[in-house]
Parts: structure tokens; sequence; C-alpha cells
């Protein structure tokens, strides 16, 4: 049977009695009765009023929730999972397709509305909240690049983008589609195209890579801003106001939606409260992460709903206005495929004028994957490159911090001399500026006492200290692996404080594994002694060592006793 999903308004378009979902069973998992109430309420509503419902948000601008009728037990309705009963070897089959192409489950996403409903995700007070009028406001270019994206999630991304934005602020969407080969994006999205009055597709010529992409679509975007969004997201209600209002109040302040989590495997919508936000931060990887907001930023702001400042956004959801951006000098042309664009139009924003925040009112969710599933050049470590350009560019001295990290093996990474010319005719401040006043809470390693690997000499000296670099990784136990020289997950700090540490990660012993744990700087079970005559590790609370474990796997904690197994080079150790 093949599932009708382009005319999909209905439900998933498909008869509910066909489907092989545990449908019932997820209304009563997650919905409990207020989400029953919820449902029917609505349905009533639908049914006595026709399609037309009123929302509670609802302002002077237009705003209006989506008008199509829905099947309230249609699966993934109001953001509910989907999980699916046990399956025949050929639903499997294709389910484990999906799967592989798509690093989400395309199986379930192909049977959930391509308009469905969301739960209202705000928090009650954005209701308060005072935006100017929809006539005072910028129109939007809403422009989403894709390589390679499911049929599905990027017409659901393109409907919520319709179904949920005032039409006289959405200009136009942009598909910019990246050199895809797969058939539903050729013919069948022109089509699509072409009967809608805002949708346009533009093709790269070959495959330019997620940065260039959106810097074709930005080149043929006719609104004032530009709202560049992932290929697989589902705007929320009221999401578009909240975002050019702050715009109009002022042009340099760049925006970014809270992204909520839709999940990869169940397309469950996930969201929380404005005060469990998180802001953005990046580490000496050069990589982007989370952290809670600060103390001094919830000082700052009078309510919870305000906009919030952030030091660097996760890079795909914003909106920017357009003369801004190209004022910025938009992205570095030079950056391949994925990655590094984030932080630099993040650094630019702040080191040259402008304000990045984000707007707890406008929620979007996003598919988070835990694999990339398209294919990246083969040859060059593009990431690493990409990083390499934004440091020389932008990070001053403190490139060194980065360049510690993969070693001081920068390879080849191009010509950056337009973009330090950019820099410098724009005035932008110093990146010292930038950390002491926009992100100060960011650890500096430039006072460590060792930087680099943590060599066993126990069996052939050949097993160094090894971690996975990623937040993810906390909670973890550190482990051993063949040193390979590289820095990455083998690069640790010694600092003054006596912690071993990378970023905010620190070596943690409460009596069982040696973990890595978020630094908390009182010394007590991260606090660490290195004896460079016995060149034992020692924990100072518990008096024990670092010991490598006999099959050169884990890192135990026994009595000292001065084993080569106990013995470790620290490198470039400089004590004060
Ligand atoms: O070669 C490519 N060409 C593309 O057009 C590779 C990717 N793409 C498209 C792709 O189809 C997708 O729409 O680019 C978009 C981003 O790629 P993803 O979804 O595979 O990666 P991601 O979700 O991890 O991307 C995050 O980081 C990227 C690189 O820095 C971009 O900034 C993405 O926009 C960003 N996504 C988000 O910020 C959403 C929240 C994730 C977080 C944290
Ligand atoms: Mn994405």
């Amino acid at each position: 049977k093949k599932v009708n999903i382009i005319e999909n308004d209905q439900g998933a378009g498909i008869p509910l009695d066909n489907l092989n979902l545990h449908l019932q069973d997820d209304l009563q998992r997650s919905g409990v009765e207020k989400m029953e109430k919820h449902l029917q309420e609505h349905t009533d509503k639908i049914k006595s009023k026709g399609v037309q419902q009123k929302d509670s948000l609802q302002r002077e601008d237009g705003l209006k929730q989506s008008t199509k009728p829905y099947f309230p037990q249609a699966p993934g309705e109001m953001g509910r999972p989907v999980r699916l009963k046990k399956l025949s070897p050929e639903e499997q089959k294709e389910v484990d397709e999906g799967l592989q192409k798509n690093a989400f489950n395309q199986y379930i996403s192909d049977r959930v509305s391509l308009h469905r409903h969301l739960p209202d995700v705000r928090d009650p007070q954005c209701s308060k909240q005072q935006y100017l009028p929809v006539s005072q406001l910028p129109d939007t270019s809403v422009i989403i690049c894709f390589h390679n994206e499911a049929w599905s999630t990027l017409l659901r991304t393109v409907y919520s983008v319709i179904d949920r934005s005032p039409p006289s602020l959405l200009n136009e969407v942009i598909l910019v589609d990246d050199f895809s080969d797969m058939d539903h994006l050729k013919q069948q999205l022109d089509e699509f195209a072409v009967k809608t009055d805002k949708v346009r597709v533009i093709r790269a010529k070959r495959r330019e890579g997620l940065i260039r992409a959106r810097l074709l679509g930005a080149a043929s975007a006719v609104g004032q801003v530009l709202t560049y969004l992932d290929s697989h997201c589902e705007c929320a209600e009221g999401w578009l106001v909240p975002l050019l209002d702050q715009i109009a109040r002022n042009v340099t302040t760049v925006v970014c939606p809270v992204i909520d989590v839709i999940n990869d495997s169940t397309l469950e919508y996930h969201y929380g409260k404005a005060a469990s936000i998180s802001v953005g931060g990046f580490d000496w990887n050069m990589q982007f992460n989370w952290h809670a907001i600060p103390e001094r930023e919830k000082k700052r702001r009078a309510s919870e709903v305000d906009p919030l400042h952030t030091p660097t956004m996760a890079g795909g959801l914003f909106s920017i206005d357009k003369a801004w951006f190209e004022k910025l000098g938009t992205y570095d042309p030079g950056f391949d495929i994925w990655g590094g664009e984030n932080l630099e139009i993040s650094f630019k924003t702040w080191m040259c004028g402008g304000t990045l925040e984000i707007i707890p009112c406008s929620h979007v969710g996003h598919i988070f994957r835990k694999r990339s599933p398209y294919k990246w050049r083969t040859g060059t470590n593009v990431l690493k490159k990409n990083s390499i350009r934004l440091a020389e560019v932008w990070l001053d001295d403190y490139k060194k911090y980065y360049f510690d990290r993969v070693s001081n093996d920068l390879g080849d990474f191009g010509d950056v001399s337009s973009r330090k010319k950019l820099r410098q005719d724009l005035g932008c401040k110093s990146f010292k500026w930038y950390l002491e006043n926009v992100y100060p809470e960011q650890f500096i390693p430039g006072d460590a006492v060792a930087s680099g690997e943590i060599r066993n000499k126990g069996d052939a000296s050949e097993w160094c200290l090894d971690s996975l670099a990623n937040r993810a990784a906390h909670h973890k136990p550190v482990s051993m692996y063949k040193c390979h020289r590289q820095g990455g997950n083998q690069f640790w700090q010694f600092s003054k404080e006596a912690e071993i540490r990378r970023d905010d990660s620190c070596l943690d012993y409460s009596g069982k594994d040696v973990i890595v744990y978020p630094c908390h700087n009182q010394k007590g079970n991260q606090q660490w002694k290195y004896n460079t005559e016995t060149l034992a590790i020692s924990h100072v609370s518990s008096g024990r060592c670092m010991e490598m474990s006999s099959d050169h796997k884990k890192v135990i904690m026994e009595t000292c006793h001065g084993s080569p197994r106990q013995q470790w080079v620290v490198e470039n150790y400089k004590p004060e």
C-alpha cells in the first residue's frame, strides 16, 4: 500500500484502522486526563464552529491557529509520541531503511499529519508581552536548506511555517536544494512549490554544503528579514511575531527561537518551562554547547519570558535583518558542508556591535539526531578546517587554545585574508572583550599547569587517558585508549586549582569509578596531585593512586605502590 502523504491534510490520510500503530496506548501513556480533555474540547469546538479556532494568545496581529480540521486520535497529533506495534518483516524492513537514510524514524514521520497540531508550548506569561502591530513589523523570507531530506519532514517544516505565520509577514519560503539525489526532491517538489503561492525552490549546481547553500538562499531573498530553519523542524503557534518584533526594535539584534526537541524515534514534541531554557556556549574544541542561564542574566531581566542574551547560537534556527547580515559579511564562504558558521555568526554579532538573543516566547521544534545520515567530503576533516578558519579570523591570541586541541596540526585551511580585512573594516571589538563581557563564565585554559596527553608508563607506554569529548559523556567513567597524538579525547589540563579537566569537565572520584563530571571548583572529589618524581597521580581526599587496569581498558583507583601502571607522563607539566 502506498501512503498518500502529498495531500495529507487530514490525519495521516489513511484510515486509522489500517495503521499499525499503538494509538490508543499512546493516548493513555502521554495524554493522561488533561490531554484527553483538551482533545475532546478541541474536537467539539471544531464540530460546532466549523473549523475556526480561537487561540487564547491570539492578538491583533492576525495570528491564528491552523484552521485545518483534524482527527485528534491521529498519530502524533498534539505532539504525542508514536510507537509501533509488532511489525511484519516487510514493515520492519521499511522502518530500518528509513532509519538508515535519515537517522530518524521516517516510517513514523510519514504517518504523522503534515499539518499536525501541537500543544501551545508558550509560557502563560507570554500573553502579557506587548508586540508592535503587524503593520510595523518587517516581513521575512524563510530559508530552508536541505540535502536529501525526507519528504514528510521537509513538507511538515514548510507547512508549519505557512500554517502558523501571519500571512503578511511571510514574504516567501525559499527551499534551497543542496544537490540532493533523492527522487521526491525533484519534479515532485517543483510541483508542490507551483501549487503554493509562497514557496520557491532553488537548486545548487553542485554540493555546496549547508553554509554556501544558505548564502544562495540569502542572495535571492526579498524579505526584509532572513529566517533560517533546518529541514526537519516544526514551528509552534505564535513563533514568528516575537522574533520579528525584537528585530523591528533594533535591526542589529539577531534572534533565535527556543529550540524544542522532536524525538528522533517517536516524533514526540518535547518542551519545557521558560525557566529551564538553556543558553549557548562553546568549548575550546570549537564545539557549541548548552548551559544553564547564568545568574547575571537572570538578574538583568525583569521576567523569565524576556529576551535572553546568549553568547552563542546553535546555528540552524534564527532570524536576522538582511541588511545587517550583509553588513556583517554573511558567512565565510570558505566554510564547507557543515559547522563553524554558528560560532562565526555568534562572535561577529556580539563583537561587531549587535546582540544575540533567545526569545522565550518563540518556539520551534527540531528533530535532533545522533548521527549525520549524509556523505561529507572524503579526505579532509571539513569541520576542523572550518574551525581553524574561524579561530584564525575571530579568536586573536585565544586561537592557540583551539590549536592545542588539534595538536597544532593546522594543515591547509585556505586563505582567510579577506575575512580578516572584513573584521578590520567593521571595526569589531576583540575576542578578549567578548569573553569578558559576553561570556565571563567561560573557562580560559591559559593558566593551566599542564596541557596535552596523559600517558601511562605500564605495558610499553602506549596507553593514554581518554574520554568522550561531548557533554553526553558526563558521569561516564574515563578510560584508557591507544595514544593517538591528535588531542581531542586525549587532551587534558591540570588546572592551578588542582583539577584534571577539559573545558567544563573534570575528573571526579567518589569511591567507585573515576568519572567525567561538570567542574564545581570546590576541590573535594575533583582535587588531584601529580608527583614528578614517582610519576604518581593521586587523589587528594582519598589518598589513592590512579592506575591503568591490566587489560589497558580502564582506570582504577588503588593504594599507591608505584608500579609502572601507576606511573604517568603528563605532557607539558610546568608547576608554578
Ligand atoms: O551538505 C549539507 N547541506 C545541507 O543543506 C549538509 C546539511 N544540509 C542541511 C541539512 O539538510 C539540514 O537541514 O543543513 C541542515 C543542518 O544539518 P543537520 O540537520 O544534519 O545538522 P544539525 O541539526 O546538527 O545542525 C546544527 O549545526 C549545523 C552546523 O553548525 C547548522 O548550524 C544547523 O543549522 C544546526 N541545527 C540547529 O541549530 C538545530 C538545533 C540543533 C542543535 C544544537
Ligand atoms: Mn538539523
